[in-house]
Protein backbone atom coordinates (compact mmCIF):
# COMPACT_ATOMS: atom_id res chain seq x y z
CA UNK A 1 0.00 0.00 0.00
CA UNK A 2 1.21 3.64 -0.77
CA UNK A 3 1.03 6.57 1.18
CA UNK A 4 -0.43 9.85 -0.24
CA UNK A 5 3.29 11.19 0.28
CA UNK A 6 4.59 8.53 -1.74
CA UNK A 7 2.41 9.16 -4.76
CA UNK A 8 2.88 12.96 -4.57
CA UNK A 9 6.56 12.08 -4.71
CA UNK A 10 6.45 9.66 -7.71
CA UNK A 11 3.86 12.25 -9.29
CA UNK A 12 6.69 15.05 -9.16
CA UNK A 13 9.25 12.62 -9.94
CA UNK A 14 7.11 11.66 -13.31
CA UNK A 15 6.94 15.28 -14.08
CA UNK A 16 10.64 16.03 -13.54
CA UNK A 17 11.67 12.82 -15.92
CA UNK A 18 9.21 13.80 -18.54
CA UNK A 19 9.96 17.25 -18.60
CA UNK A 20 13.88 16.52 -18.88
CA UNK A 21 13.25 13.92 -21.53
CA UNK A 22 11.45 16.88 -23.56
CA UNK A 23 13.96 18.76 -23.27
CA UNK A 24 16.60 16.81 -24.13
CA UNK A 25 14.57 15.70 -27.33
CA UNK A 26 14.22 19.39 -27.98
CA UNK A 27 17.69 19.83 -27.46
CA UNK A 28 18.55 17.04 -30.00
CA UNK A 29 16.43 18.57 -32.40
CA UNK A 30 17.77 22.09 -31.84
CA UNK A 31 21.68 20.75 -31.84
CA UNK A 32 20.97 18.53 -35.11
CA UNK A 33 19.76 21.71 -37.04
CA UNK A 34 22.48 24.21 -35.25
CA UNK A 35 24.78 21.29 -37.13
CA UNK A 36 23.55 21.26 -40.16
CA UNK A 37 23.73 25.05 -40.44
CA UNK A 38 27.34 24.94 -39.98
CA UNK A 39 27.83 21.60 -41.91
CA UNK A 40 25.86 22.92 -44.84
CA UNK A 41 22.58 21.56 -44.40
CA UNK A 42 23.38 18.59 -46.36
CA UNK A 43 22.42 14.81 -45.65
CA UNK A 44 24.46 12.84 -43.99
CA UNK A 45 25.66 10.10 -46.04
CA UNK A 46 26.39 6.63 -46.04
CA UNK A 47 30.26 6.20 -47.51
CA UNK A 48 29.94 1.85 -46.39
CA UNK A 49 27.39 1.87 -49.69
CA UNK A 50 28.65 3.26 -52.97
CA UNK A 51 28.01 2.65 -56.15
CA UNK A 52 30.37 2.58 -59.57
CA UNK A 53 31.40 5.49 -61.01
CA UNK A 54 29.67 4.38 -64.41
CA UNK A 55 26.23 4.22 -63.08
CA UNK A 56 23.52 5.72 -64.96
CA UNK A 57 25.93 6.57 -68.14
CA UNK A 58 23.54 4.46 -70.42
CA UNK A 59 20.68 6.88 -70.18
CA UNK A 60 22.56 8.69 -72.23
CA UNK A 61 22.87 6.23 -74.71
CA UNK A 62 21.20 8.73 -77.80
CA UNK A 63 17.90 8.62 -78.89
CA UNK A 64 17.95 10.19 -82.46
CA UNK A 65 14.63 11.22 -82.56
CA UNK A 66 15.60 13.59 -79.26
CA UNK A 67 16.16 17.02 -80.23
CA UNK A 68 17.90 18.92 -77.41
CA UNK A 69 15.40 21.56 -76.71
CA UNK A 70 15.73 22.85 -73.16
CA UNK A 71 18.21 23.58 -70.28
CA UNK A 72 19.86 20.68 -68.29
CA UNK A 73 17.94 21.10 -64.55
CA UNK A 74 19.50 22.51 -62.33
CA UNK A 75 20.01 19.43 -60.17
CA UNK A 76 21.06 16.05 -61.84
CA UNK A 77 18.60 13.15 -62.12
CA UNK A 78 20.97 10.81 -62.63
CA UNK A 79 23.35 11.25 -59.61
CA UNK A 80 24.27 8.65 -57.50
CA UNK A 81 25.92 9.72 -54.08
CA UNK A 82 28.78 7.91 -53.08
CA UNK A 83 31.01 6.25 -55.31
CA UNK A 84 33.29 2.73 -55.25
CA UNK A 85 36.70 4.09 -55.39
CA UNK A 86 39.60 1.70 -55.90
CA UNK A 87 43.29 2.39 -56.80
CA UNK A 88 44.34 -1.39 -57.31
CA UNK A 89 44.86 -1.05 -61.13
CA UNK A 90 45.62 1.71 -63.18
CA UNK A 91 43.16 1.86 -66.21
CA UNK A 92 44.41 2.22 -70.01
CA UNK A 93 43.63 4.47 -71.97
CA UNK A 94 41.62 2.90 -74.60
CA UNK A 95 39.73 1.19 -71.42
CA UNK A 96 38.70 4.96 -70.67
CA UNK A 97 38.00 5.82 -73.83
CA UNK A 98 35.54 3.23 -74.48
CA UNK A 99 33.58 3.61 -71.27
CA UNK A 100 33.62 7.50 -72.03
CA UNK A 101 31.80 6.76 -75.72
CA UNK A 102 30.68 10.86 -75.76
CA UNK A 103 33.68 12.43 -74.55
CA UNK A 104 35.14 14.34 -77.75
CA UNK A 105 38.56 15.00 -78.88
CA UNK A 106 40.16 17.73 -76.31
CA UNK A 107 38.12 15.97 -73.80
CA UNK A 108 35.13 17.68 -74.29
CA UNK A 109 31.38 17.45 -73.34
CA UNK A 110 28.52 18.04 -73.45
CA UNK A 111 25.30 16.70 -72.74
CA UNK A 112 22.91 15.24 -75.45
CA UNK A 113 19.61 15.58 -74.15
CA UNK A 114 19.92 18.92 -72.99
CA UNK A 115 21.84 22.33 -73.07
CA UNK A 116 24.44 22.22 -70.27
CA UNK A 117 23.42 24.90 -67.61
CA UNK A 118 27.44 25.52 -66.88
CA UNK A 119 30.57 25.17 -68.93
CA UNK A 120 33.19 24.32 -66.51
CA UNK A 121 37.12 24.31 -67.33
CA UNK A 122 39.07 21.16 -65.28
CA UNK A 123 43.08 22.14 -64.92
CA UNK A 124 45.33 19.79 -64.15
CA UNK A 125 48.82 20.35 -62.88
CA UNK A 126 51.42 17.95 -64.38
CA UNK A 127 54.59 16.15 -64.77
CA UNK A 128 55.56 12.52 -64.38
CA UNK A 129 52.36 11.23 -63.27
CA UNK A 130 50.92 9.47 -66.08
CA UNK A 131 49.04 6.57 -63.99
CA UNK A 132 47.52 9.40 -61.52
CA UNK A 133 46.27 10.74 -64.63
CA UNK A 134 44.79 7.57 -66.47
CA UNK A 135 43.27 7.35 -62.47
CA UNK A 136 41.69 10.38 -63.06
CA UNK A 137 40.64 10.51 -66.03
CA UNK A 138 38.64 7.23 -65.55
CA UNK A 139 36.85 8.93 -62.56
CA UNK A 140 36.52 12.20 -63.34
CA UNK A 141 34.88 11.81 -66.75
CA UNK A 142 31.73 9.29 -66.10
CA UNK A 143 31.07 11.85 -62.59
CA UNK A 144 31.38 14.82 -64.67
CA UNK A 145 28.79 13.67 -67.73
CA UNK A 146 26.25 12.68 -64.72
CA UNK A 147 26.58 16.08 -62.98
CA UNK A 148 25.36 17.40 -67.01
CA UNK A 149 27.94 20.12 -67.38
CA UNK A 150 29.42 21.19 -70.27
CA UNK A 151 33.07 20.76 -69.65
CA UNK A 152 36.61 19.81 -70.78
CA UNK A 153 39.63 19.04 -69.05
CA UNK A 154 42.97 20.64 -69.62
CA UNK A 155 46.37 19.09 -68.45
CA UNK A 156 49.27 21.75 -68.38
CA UNK A 157 52.43 19.74 -68.43
CA UNK A 158 56.00 20.97 -67.17
CA UNK A 159 58.17 20.71 -69.79
CA UNK A 160 61.97 19.35 -68.86
CA UNK A 161 63.44 18.61 -65.05
CA UNK A 162 63.55 22.00 -63.08
CA UNK A 163 61.74 22.43 -60.31
CA UNK A 164 57.83 21.78 -60.06
CA UNK A 165 55.89 24.96 -59.85
CA UNK A 166 52.37 23.75 -59.49
CA UNK A 167 51.00 27.31 -59.11
CA UNK A 168 52.33 28.63 -62.09
CA UNK A 169 51.06 25.46 -64.02
CA UNK A 170 47.52 26.69 -63.13
CA UNK A 171 47.75 30.59 -64.15
CA UNK A 172 48.91 28.88 -67.52
CA UNK A 173 46.16 26.09 -67.27
CA UNK A 174 43.35 28.80 -66.62
CA UNK A 175 44.94 31.48 -70.01
CA UNK A 176 45.07 28.60 -72.38
CA UNK A 177 41.67 27.11 -71.29
CA UNK A 178 40.10 30.76 -71.62
CA UNK A 179 41.03 30.49 -74.93
CA UNK A 180 38.70 27.72 -75.92
CA UNK A 181 35.58 28.69 -74.26
CA UNK A 182 33.53 31.01 -72.23
CA UNK A 183 34.10 29.08 -68.78
CA UNK A 184 31.35 29.79 -65.68
CA UNK A 185 33.52 28.00 -63.68
CA UNK A 186 37.68 26.77 -63.19
CA UNK A 187 38.52 23.83 -61.32
CA UNK A 188 42.13 23.57 -60.35
CA UNK A 189 42.59 19.79 -59.84
CA UNK A 190 45.68 17.98 -57.96
CA UNK A 191 45.87 14.82 -60.74
CA UNK A 192 45.88 12.50 -57.55
CA UNK A 193 42.67 13.62 -55.81
CA UNK A 194 39.22 11.68 -56.82
CA UNK A 195 36.30 12.71 -55.47
CA UNK A 196 33.82 9.99 -53.60
CA UNK A 197 30.45 11.46 -53.93
CA UNK A 198 29.07 13.21 -57.35
CA UNK A 199 26.50 15.31 -55.43
CA UNK A 200 30.02 17.46 -54.79
CA UNK A 201 29.29 19.66 -57.93
CA UNK A 202 32.10 21.34 -60.29
CA UNK A 203 30.30 24.18 -60.59
CA UNK A 204 31.25 27.60 -58.96
CA UNK A 205 30.09 29.35 -56.20
CA UNK A 206 28.88 33.28 -57.81
CA UNK A 207 30.60 35.65 -54.60
CA UNK A 208 33.35 33.20 -53.32
CA UNK A 209 36.42 31.08 -54.26
CA UNK A 210 34.97 27.39 -53.07
CA UNK A 211 37.48 24.85 -51.72
CA UNK A 212 35.80 21.73 -52.80
CA UNK A 213 38.35 19.33 -51.29
CA UNK A 214 37.45 19.89 -48.00
CA UNK A 215 37.37 16.11 -46.58
CA UNK A 216 40.61 14.37 -47.91
CA UNK A 217 41.65 10.62 -46.60
CA UNK A 218 44.86 11.56 -46.01
CA UNK A 219 43.58 14.25 -43.49
CA UNK A 220 41.45 11.48 -41.79
CA UNK A 221 38.55 13.25 -43.41
CA UNK A 222 38.59 16.58 -42.31
CA UNK A 223 40.46 20.06 -42.42
CA UNK A 224 44.29 20.08 -41.83
CA UNK A 225 43.65 23.57 -40.74
CA UNK A 226 41.07 26.59 -41.45
CA UNK A 227 42.65 28.28 -44.10
CA UNK A 228 43.56 25.18 -46.31
CA UNK A 229 43.24 26.31 -49.63
CA UNK A 230 44.85 23.03 -51.43
CA UNK A 231 43.97 20.19 -53.29
CA UNK A 232 41.03 20.99 -55.73
CA UNK A 233 39.17 24.56 -55.69
CA UNK A 234 36.45 26.26 -58.04
CA UNK A 235 36.84 29.51 -59.16
CA UNK A 236 35.10 31.24 -61.52
CA UNK A 237 37.06 33.49 -64.25
CA UNK A 238 36.32 36.84 -62.59
CA UNK A 239 37.20 35.92 -59.14
CA UNK A 240 40.47 34.36 -60.07
CA UNK A 241 41.53 37.71 -62.22
CA UNK A 242 40.83 39.68 -58.61
CA UNK A 243 43.01 37.72 -57.17
CA UNK A 244 45.59 38.33 -59.73
CA UNK A 245 45.33 34.47 -60.22
CA UNK A 246 47.75 32.52 -58.60
CA UNK A 247 51.97 33.21 -57.58
CA UNK A 248 53.92 32.46 -60.17
CA UNK A 249 57.02 32.56 -57.45
CA UNK A 250 56.71 29.48 -55.59
CA UNK A 251 58.63 26.61 -56.68
CA UNK A 252 58.92 23.46 -55.41
CA UNK A 253 56.66 21.71 -52.54
CA UNK A 254 54.31 24.12 -50.53
CA UNK A 255 53.66 27.57 -49.70
CA UNK A 256 51.24 28.15 -52.87
CA UNK A 257 48.34 27.18 -51.47
CA UNK A 258 48.43 29.14 -48.39
CA UNK A 259 49.67 32.44 -50.63
CA UNK A 260 46.16 31.94 -52.75
CA UNK A 261 44.18 32.02 -49.36
CA UNK A 262 45.49 34.92 -48.81
CA UNK A 263 45.48 36.75 -51.19
CA UNK A 264 41.46 35.68 -51.53
CA UNK A 265 41.31 37.45 -48.31
CA UNK A 266 43.58 40.33 -49.16
CA UNK A 267 40.97 41.08 -52.70
CA UNK A 268 38.52 41.43 -49.72
CA UNK A 269 37.14 37.63 -51.25
CA UNK A 270 36.52 35.23 -48.35
CA UNK A 271 36.48 31.23 -49.12
CA UNK A 272 33.47 29.24 -49.14
CA UNK A 273 33.79 25.08 -48.75
CA UNK A 274 31.97 21.91 -49.73
CA UNK A 275 30.68 21.01 -46.52
CA UNK A 276 32.61 18.25 -45.22
CA UNK A 277 30.40 15.43 -45.96
CA UNK A 278 30.39 15.90 -49.53
CA UNK A 279 33.97 17.48 -50.08
CA UNK A 280 35.69 13.80 -49.28
CA UNK A 281 38.66 12.83 -51.62
CA UNK A 282 40.63 9.66 -52.02
CA UNK A 283 44.53 10.53 -52.76
CA UNK A 284 46.45 8.21 -55.12
CA UNK A 285 48.84 7.15 -51.99
CA UNK A 286 52.17 8.52 -53.54
CA UNK A 287 55.92 9.50 -52.23
CA UNK A 288 57.37 13.05 -52.93
CA UNK A 289 58.28 13.60 -56.53
CA UNK A 290 61.88 14.38 -57.22
CA UNK A 291 61.61 17.84 -58.90
CA UNK A 292 59.27 18.97 -56.51
CA UNK A 293 61.12 19.30 -53.32
CA UNK A 294 60.04 21.31 -50.21
CA UNK A 295 60.21 25.33 -50.78
CA UNK A 296 62.33 26.81 -47.73
CA UNK A 297 61.56 29.77 -48.88
CA UNK A 298 57.77 29.50 -48.58
CA UNK A 299 57.72 30.91 -44.63
CA UNK A 300 59.52 34.15 -45.81
CA UNK A 301 57.53 34.59 -49.32
CA UNK A 302 54.44 34.25 -47.07
CA UNK A 303 55.28 36.97 -44.89
CA UNK A 304 55.33 39.08 -48.21
CA UNK A 305 52.23 37.79 -50.07
CA UNK A 306 50.54 41.31 -48.65
CA UNK A 307 52.98 43.41 -50.56
CA UNK A 308 53.71 41.07 -53.27
CA UNK A 309 50.22 39.46 -54.76
CA UNK A 310 49.04 42.38 -57.14
CA UNK A 311 52.61 41.96 -58.91
CA UNK A 312 52.97 38.09 -58.88
CA UNK A 313 50.63 36.25 -60.91
CA UNK A 314 48.37 36.73 -64.28
CA UNK A 315 49.71 40.25 -64.61
CA UNK A 316 53.51 39.44 -64.58
CA UNK A 317 52.62 35.24 -65.87
CA UNK A 318 55.93 34.49 -68.83
CA UNK A 319 56.30 31.13 -70.20
CA UNK A 320 56.87 29.64 -73.44
CA UNK A 321 53.95 28.07 -74.70
CA UNK A 322 55.79 24.60 -76.71
CA UNK A 323 52.78 22.29 -77.44
CA UNK A 324 48.40 22.35 -77.41
CA UNK A 325 47.35 19.04 -78.67
CA UNK A 326 43.84 17.36 -78.34
CA UNK A 327 44.26 14.37 -77.20
CA UNK A 328 40.97 12.32 -77.23
CA UNK A 329 40.37 12.34 -73.40
CA UNK A 330 41.93 16.03 -72.44
CA UNK A 331 43.21 18.74 -73.76
CA UNK A 332 47.09 19.07 -73.38
CA UNK A 333 48.82 22.37 -72.91
CA UNK A 334 52.80 22.00 -72.73
CA UNK A 335 54.65 24.89 -71.65
CA UNK A 336 58.40 25.78 -70.57
CA UNK A 337 58.41 27.61 -67.53
CA UNK A 338 61.96 28.47 -67.01
CA UNK A 339 63.28 27.95 -63.45
CA UNK A 340 63.35 28.74 -59.60
CA UNK A 341 65.91 31.30 -59.22
CA UNK A 342 69.19 30.07 -58.21
CA UNK A 343 70.55 32.38 -55.87
CA UNK A 344 69.53 35.12 -53.02
CA UNK A 345 69.90 37.99 -55.33
CA UNK A 346 68.01 36.46 -57.92
CA UNK A 347 65.34 36.15 -55.53
CA UNK A 348 65.51 39.18 -54.64
CA UNK A 349 63.46 39.98 -57.42
CA UNK A 350 60.43 38.06 -56.08
CA UNK A 351 60.76 41.21 -53.24
CA UNK A 352 61.01 38.48 -51.04
CA UNK A 353 63.62 40.09 -48.53
C1 LIG B 1 49.48 19.07 -51.28
C2 LIG B 1 48.18 19.70 -51.77
C3 LIG B 1 48.44 20.39 -53.11
C4 LIG B 1 49.56 21.40 -53.00
C5 LIG B 1 50.79 20.71 -52.43
C6 LIG B 1 51.90 21.69 -52.08
C7 LIG B 1 46.74 17.95 -50.94
C8 LIG B 1 45.89 16.82 -51.28
N1 LIG B 1 47.24 18.63 -51.96
O1 LIG B 1 49.77 18.03 -52.19
O2 LIG B 1 47.27 21.01 -53.59
O3 LIG B 1 49.15 22.48 -52.23
O4 LIG B 1 50.51 20.04 -51.19
O5 LIG B 1 52.54 22.14 -53.20
O6 LIG B 1 46.96 18.24 -49.77
N2 LIG B 1 52.60 17.33 -59.46
C9 LIG B 1 52.95 16.61 -60.61
N3 LIG B 1 54.24 16.17 -60.73
C10 LIG B 1 55.18 16.41 -59.80
C11 LIG B 1 54.82 17.12 -58.64
C12 LIG B 1 53.51 17.56 -58.48
O7 LIG B 1 52.15 16.36 -61.48
O8 LIG B 1 56.33 15.98 -59.99
C13 LIG B 1 51.24 17.92 -59.37
C14 LIG B 1 50.13 16.89 -59.23
O9 LIG B 1 48.95 17.40 -59.80
C15 LIG B 1 50.03 16.80 -57.72
C16 LIG B 1 50.19 18.26 -57.31
O10 LIG B 1 51.16 18.75 -58.22
O11 LIG B 1 48.79 16.25 -57.31
C17 LIG B 1 50.61 18.46 -55.85
O12 LIG B 1 51.82 17.78 -55.57
P1 LIG B 1 51.88 16.51 -54.59
O13 LIG B 1 50.72 15.63 -54.86
O14 LIG B 1 53.22 15.89 -54.70
O15 LIG B 1 51.79 17.18 -53.18
P2 LIG B 1 50.79 16.84 -51.95
O16 LIG B 1 50.06 15.58 -52.13
O17 LIG B 1 51.51 17.03 -50.67
MN1 LIG C 1 49.30 14.57 -53.74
Amino acid sequence: MFSARTDKQCFFMCLAASQLLFILLLYRRGAASAFRGIFGGSPEWDYSKTQDVYTNLSLFIPDHRTVRAQYCPVSSPILVGPLTITFTETPSLKKIQLKNRYVTSGGYFSPRHCFGRYRTAVIIPHRNRESHLRTLLYYLHPFLQRQQLHYAIFVVHQAGNATFNRAKLLNIGVREALRYDDWDCLILHDVDLVPENDHNLYICDEYYPKHLSSAMDKFQYSLPYWAYFGGVSAVTPDQFMKINGFPNTYWGWGGEDDDIAMRIRLSGLSITRTPLSLGRYKMIPHDRDSGNEENSHRYTQLRNTRKNWRDDGMNSLEFHLLSREKTPLYTNITADIGDAPATPTEATKWRIF
